[in-house]
């Protein structure tokens, strides 16, 4: 078995500076009111690469930024960070060109004004780098398909969509293994819905590594302190798909609609009866969006002194104050033409030599013809 050779460095590194996720969102974020405390601390993590991806399906909502998206503007500042925008994932769920073409933009959009730093941080677009294509095949001849037809994701999406269960949608995990591996990344902030999928990115370079010999690396999670945010039903994960979110970028009265429609503890049936914030996922998203008063919003509804309608309009306050300044850049960067084009080519072309390198050794460990380097 051959050792694992140093991967090859992407880009400019990030500063020295290792911060908590809170204090470095709110370095990044100079136009942006407080920023919730979400977001493990990394400081203690080695600094290494990081990789990960969003898809392209609409606006980013609150679980992605308190699951993920915290993590990816903090680590940006402590890691090698490279960030990703998934549109070839997202074929496997949208057939309409122009909405992925507009998500993808709307997306770049987005991570850019919530503070991410291109001059910190790779934002690239999956599809300009066909690499990862490849190299899904190459490690698709190691995966069982018994691996991937038990993903809990594939058996949520053959009940969501039972009319469209696409090869790609089988094929997503190993494209996920691959977008992680090419790069060589040691951790991927996600949300904790993406465990199964990284567990099974960690598999599937364990198989690949046994049979050629060590390259990949094992890459881990890193989960937020809000690894499963539920969304407006008090029950399901925050998803686009369940119509259940809280938009980052909406405008402040769609915001406050969002919030006032939340389900609280269900307990709690009269203004009198004492709520219990434990369970209330009102309370619960005042954690982050009221780092420094949550305890005390808690104790009024623990005691009845405070009814869930006052909660919620502080919540939806708190919301609106807090991504006010991402919204303004949002709107300032959308007015540049061609500045977000700009930042995922640039993006893409700066990760194309350690992209090719990796196809380069697959290839000489797999006995398939030479890649110019
Ligand atoms: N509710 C959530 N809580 C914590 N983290 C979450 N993430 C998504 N929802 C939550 C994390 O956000 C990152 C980007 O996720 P994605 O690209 O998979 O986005 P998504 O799954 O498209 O988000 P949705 O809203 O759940 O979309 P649909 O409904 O289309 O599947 C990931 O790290 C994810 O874990």
């Amino acid at each position: 078995m051959t050792t694992t050779p140093e991967p090859p460095t992407a880009g400019p590194a990030a500063p020295d500076a290792v911060t908590s996720a809170r204090a470095a969102s709110g370095a990044v974020q100079p136009t942006t009111a407080p920023v919730p405390s979400a977001g493990t601390p990394v400081r203690d993590l080695p600094r290494s690469r990081v990789f990960s991806g969003i898809q392209p399906s609409g606006l980013p909502h609150v679980g992605n930024y308190l699951g993920a998206l915290a993590n990816y503007i903090a680590m940006q500042e402590s890691h090698d960070a490279i960030y990703c925008i998934v549109d070839y994932h997202a074929l496997t769920s949208t057939h309409d060109g122009e909405l992925i073409r507009r998500n993808t933009h709307e997306m770049a959009l987005g991570l850019l004004a919530l503070g991410l730093d291109p001059e910190r941080a790779i934002l690239f677009r999956q599809s300009d780098r066909p690499e990862h294509t490849e190299l899904t095949w190459l490690l698709s001849s190691v995966v069982p398909v018994t691996w991937i037809e038990r993903t809990p994701s594939f058996k949520e999406k053959r009940r969501y969509q039972p009319e469209d269960i696409n090869h790609a949608l089988l094929t997503y995990p190993v494209l996920q293994a691959a977008d992680i591996a090419i790069y060589h990344a040691r951790y991927v902030p996600v949300g904790k819905d993406q465990a199964a999928h990284l567990e099974l990115a960690r598999e599937i370079v364990r198989a690949w590594n046994a049979r050629y010999g060590d390259y990949f690396i094992e890459a881990e999670a890193v989960f937020s302190d809000a690894p499963v945010v539920r969304g407006t039903d008090g029950v399901n994960k925050m998803s686009k798909s369940l119509g259940n979110v809280i938009d980052i970028f909406a405008e402040p009265d769609v915001i406050r609609r969002q919030v006032m429609s939340m389900v609280t503890d269900t307990q709690r049936i009269l203004r009198t009866d004492p709520g219990r914030p434990e369970v209330c996922n009102v309370c619960q998203l005042h954690r982050f969006f009221s780092p420094l008063e949550y305890e005390a919003i808690w104790d009024g509804e623990r005691t009845a002194r405070t009814g869930c309608v006052d909660t919620k309009r502080l919540l939806a306050d708190r919301i609106i104050e807090t991504f006010a300044g991402a919204r303004e850049r949002r709107r300032e960067l959308a007015e540049r033409p061609g500045y977000v084009e700009e930042v995922l080519r640039a993006g893409a072309a700066r990760l194309e030599p350690m992209a090719r390198e990796t196809i380069a050794v697959c290839h000489e460990r797999m006995g398939l013809g030479p890649v110019e380097r």
